[in-house]
Formats: C-alpha cells, structure tokens, sequence
C-alpha cells in the first residue's frame, strides 16, 4: 500500500526532499530501503562504499568469512529469495556473501535508491520543520521526515595511535578496509598486530603464502574449530524443505541462531564427563561450544572447565610449549567474543611463523622498516593491523548528528550510549538506529536482529502515517529505565568482566559500557513487540 508523507523542504533550505533517509547499504540498509519502497516512501540511501554488502564489502582480508551458519545467515523475509539462493558452504566465505548482497540488490532492484560513494558528515533535525537535513561529503544537502542509521555495529575501523605509525615504508593494511584488489603476500616478510576474531581468520592465510610471518599478541584469544565443509545437496534441499521451522527455532534461542544449547550446570556433571561433552563440541565446530553447558557464562568456577578443555587442546596441537603456553588465554572463555578458525593454533608450527607477546610490554612504535618492541626491531615489507573496531558507537560518532535544542548525540553519549531499545533515542525525533546499542545486535545473529529492527521500524513508520502522527520520540524515562534494565543483565554475565570491545575497551578514551542488549533475543522481541502493542509504549507521538 502507498503511504503519503506530506513534507515540505526545511524552510530557507534548497534541498532535495524525501521521506526517509537511511545512511549505510549494508544488510539492515537494503532490507531498510526495501520496507520503505513496499510502503511506498520516497527514500535515499546514502553509502560509502561503491557498492552494498557493509561490513562484506570492506573485509576482504584471506579467509574472511562468516562464523555463523550461512543457512541462517540470511534474509528471511522473502520465501521466493530463500528458495533461489544456495549457499556452497557451511560457513560462507566473505565473496559469497557479498554475492548474495549483490543478488538481492539485483533481485528487489534496490540501486536506483542508492547513492554509493557518499559520506553522511551531518544530520541535523531541524525542530521548525520537523526534518532531518542530512550533509553529504558531495556538498550536497537533503531532507527527510525520518532518518534511518544503517551504519552497522563494526564498521569504523580502529587503528591504535602507534607512534611512527605515519613512518612505514612499506605497505600497510587493515583488515577491515581491504584492497578490492586483494594482497599477494608472497616473499614478504609480514608483521600481523592483534589476535582476535580477523586476525585469527586471516593469519593461516597469510602464513601459507608470506616468506615469514610475525603475529604481535597482546591479549591470547579463545578460539573453536569451524570444522568447515561444503553443504551437499541433499542438506541444501532438506533446509529448503523446512525453512520456517529452522527459522521458528532460530528465533526461539538467546542468539537468534539454531544450535545446540544445554541448560545443565558443568558444575553438577563433573569434569570428566564435560570433557566428552566438549570433545563432541569442538569435533562438531563452531560456536555452539559454549552451549554446551548453561553456566558457562555466569559462573567462573564453570567457565575455568571449558577454557581448561580448550587450553589442554592447543597444548596438543602447539608443539613449542612455551608457544602453546603464550597461546593459552588466561582470561574467562566468551568474554571476548569467541573465534572460530580454520588451522589457527597449529599455523605456529610453521617454520615461517613466530609469535611475539606484548602484553606485559606494549609495541613502542612503528618504525620506517616495521615495528619496533622492546630492544628488538623486527623488519617488514608489510604490516597487517588486525586491531579491530570502535565497535557499537564508533559509526554513530563519526556523525555529527544534532538533536533537539541544537544537542549532540556525541554530547549526549559521552558516558555511554543511551537509547530505548537501542532502536532510538530521547532529543532525537523521527531517528532510529538499526541493532544499536542497547540491543542485543553483536550477541546474535545479525540477520534476523537486523529483520527485527528494519520490520520494529516500518511498523512504526506506516503508524505514524496511518494515524497522521508527525514525530516520534522515546520519552526520557523509558530510556533511563531501558539503560538500566541492559546494565542489570549485563551485570549477571561474565561476558561484562573483561576488556573487549564489548565494553569499548579497546578504544582508548572510550566510557567502559558494556552496550548490546544481553537478555537474549526473544525476550527483547517480545518486549519491542509489547511495546508496539501498546501504541508505542514509551514513546510520545505528536
Ligand atoms: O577485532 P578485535 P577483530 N597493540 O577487536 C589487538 C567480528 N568479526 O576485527 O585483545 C597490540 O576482536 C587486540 O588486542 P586486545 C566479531 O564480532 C566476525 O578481530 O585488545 N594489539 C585484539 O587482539 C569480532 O569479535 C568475524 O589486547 C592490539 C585485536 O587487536 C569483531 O568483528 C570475523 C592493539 C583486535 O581484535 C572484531 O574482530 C571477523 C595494540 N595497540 C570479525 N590494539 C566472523 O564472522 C588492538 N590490538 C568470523
């Protein structure tokens, strides 16, 4: 059905007039735009790459590719789509699913609302006319009723501030912002900084094709076996059969992911008897290893028996024990998020790798020829910055994106985002933010978070014009009380107890929040759901 926003150009502005603006074609961006096409909405989106994909247009680093199960790493929202696309893989590669976006930017002919290489440098509500005005790095201004954030939770790339970092002479690289035309790292001598989720995907890789590799370490990390291996079709078909039921299932978990979790305590069957459990696990791959017992993430006497079944496994793989004993991570198992590899551990048997440990001594600097730690300097012709994000805010931040009464979002989140339902925020009408902080967005499966939200916010959007509503915004009460509803249950798990991103740790400066929503993804579903029921508890519309 077509909707009709009757808005006008913000007064004394020549600008061009929609009725939403979504920033960023990533996966919530395309579903996002494609909602507002079905409602019939005038709609831009502005984005930076040349093309969609988000976070799988920019990590193009070797061996990117995603840990959660391609099957249910997809859009749901449209049967004919599940149908035609197969997946090749258990775990699909980056190519493939940037594919797949490509596919669906194809298929649902979403690129003609698209303006790719822009940067969004402001939003402005302007209280007058009740619209946004965007600024665009093209000099351009344009104007919306509503505006949409689709700037993802890992997109704003994070380089620590080495000293020298400017000096390098040779080449270097982030893994979130990859060449397009890939790296032949052949011969070279490559220094990796970092160890988590990219570089332990991408450091088998470079292994294979560098002269010599060096990996600087700083925090050990957990990592699972992915146990990768190409989808067959007979179970290509069988998940085709039954889609819904493997989506039923999927919405029912914590995670909004389908796999194997158990409720008992490891406390109460013993070690030996977890240590089958686990074995199973980590012959099974992936993730679901953590859902093996259901105090693994609240007790710490029953996290120390699944990060002792993991330690004992790279002892056995690693054959230089004091390697090995450098690759044990000492902190609790899931804090930080948990990796999933291919041959990780065992690439430190390689004669072409070494590992050097800064956690007690942090890299002095980066030098012309590489990189610079304690009395040694160690000499590179490329270095690879596998250090990560300003996850959950960092995109938001790089914004500058004014509220009501001429207020900063940045200003007002310098202690910590604050939103109701991590969808919106208090001072900031008509704006949403999808799988923002305070929902549970990096803790689940991105997708179907990601459907959640775009449907939460079409709703909204096709009641606003329904019932002939201008504006709306989260009341300041239900989003302290949001704030501290996600404290509460960030208190009860482990994962809030150690330096993350999770909690922004990782970025220097940053407030120590730990920002997505951990109250699992049905309960939050069913809160957003009752709150939408309600005409928008919570919420005051005008
Ligand atoms: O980033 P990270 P990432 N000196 O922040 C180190 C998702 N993802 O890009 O732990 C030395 O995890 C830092 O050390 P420490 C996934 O959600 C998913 O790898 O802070 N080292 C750490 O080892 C993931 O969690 C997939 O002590 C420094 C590393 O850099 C998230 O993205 C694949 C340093 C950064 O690790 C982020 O992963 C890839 C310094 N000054 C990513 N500064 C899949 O789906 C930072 N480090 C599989």
């Amino acid at each position: 059905m077509s909707r009709q926003i009757r808005s006008m150009t913000p007064s004394g502005e020549n600008c061009a007039n929609f009725d939403v603006l979504i920033v960023g074609a990533g996966f919530a961006g395309m579903y996002m735009l494609h909602k507002c096409r079905q409602l019939g909405l005038s709609t831009r989106v502005f984005e930076v790459g040349k093309g969609v994909g988000g976070t799988w247009y920019w990590n193009r680093y070797p061996g990117a590719r995603c840990d959660v199960e391609s099957v249910q790493y997809s859009y749901q929202f449209d049967t004919e789509l599940e149908q035609e696309w197969t997946w090749s893989e258990k775990y699909s590669t980056q190519p493939e699913i940037l594919r797949y976006a490509n596919h669906v930017a194809d298929r649902f002919d979403l690129r003609d609302n698209i303006q790719f290489e822009t940067r969004v440098i402001s939003a402005e509500y302007s209280e007058a006319d009740k619209l946004w005005v965007l600024e665009t790095d093209r000099n351009e201004k344009v104007s919306s009723r509503y505006c949409v954030f689709a700037t993802g939770c890992l997109s704003s790339s994070n380089v620590p501030k080495f000293e020298g970092y400017e000096t390098f002479k040779g080449l270097s690289y982030h893994t979130g912002r990859w060449p397009h035309e890939g790296v032949n790292f052949s011969g070279l001598r490559v220094g990796v900084i970092g160890t988590g989720s990219s570089a332990i995907q991408s450091i088998p890789e470079i292994a294979k094709e560098a002269n010599q590799l060096t990996v600087f370490q700083r925090t050990a990390n957990y990592t699972i076996p992915a146990r990768n291996s190409e989808l067959t079709e007979d179970y290509v078909s069988s998940i085709k059969a039954d889609y819904p039921s493997l989506r039923e299932r999927a919405r029912n978990k914590p995670a909004g992911y389908d796999i194997p979790l158990n409720s008992q305590s490891v406390l109460e069957v013993g070690r030996e008897d977890a240590k089958i459990e686990f074995q199973r696990r980590w012959e099974l791959g992936g993730t679901q290893f953590l859902g093996a017992y259901g105090d693994l993430l609240l007790s710490p006497d029953a996290n120390e028996v699944a990060a002792d079944f993991v330690k004992s496994k790279i002892r056995e793989i690693v054959y230089d024990p004091e390697i090995a004993e450098l690759l044990c991570p000492t902190n609790i198992i899931g804090c930080k998020r948990l990796c999933v590899d291919t041959d990780y551990y065992a690439t430190y048997n390689r004669n072409n790798v070494q590992l050097v440990d800064v956690s007690s001594k942090p890299i002095d600097r980066i030098t012309p020829n590489g990189i610079l730690h304690g009395a040694k300097e160690y000499e590179f012709d490329a270095i690879v910055f596998a250090t990560g994000f300003d996850a959950m805010t960092g995109a938001l931040a790089n914004i500058k994106i004014v509220g009501k009464g001429g207020n900063l979002l940045s200003e007002k989140w310098q202690d910590g985002p604050q939103t109701y339902l991590g969808l919106t925020s208090n001072g900031f009408p008509n704006m949403f933010m999808i799988t923002g902080p305070g929902s549970p967005s990096v803790l689940t499966n991105m997708l179907p978070s990601i459907e959640q939200h775009v449907n939460f916010i079409s709703k909204c959007i096709a009641h606003m014009i329904d019932h002939d509503f201008s504006t709306i915004e989260p009341d300041r009460e239900a989003e302290i009380d949001w704030g501290l509803h996600v404290n509460e249950v960030a208190g009860l798990s482990l994962r809030s107890t150690c330096s993350s991103w999770y909690v922004g740790a990782n970025v220097p400066g940053k407030p120590r929040v730990f920002s997505p929503y951990i109250g699992g993804f049905p309960r939050y579903v069913e809160r957003c759901e009752q709150v939408a029921g309600n005409n928008y508890e919570g919420f005051t519309l005008v």
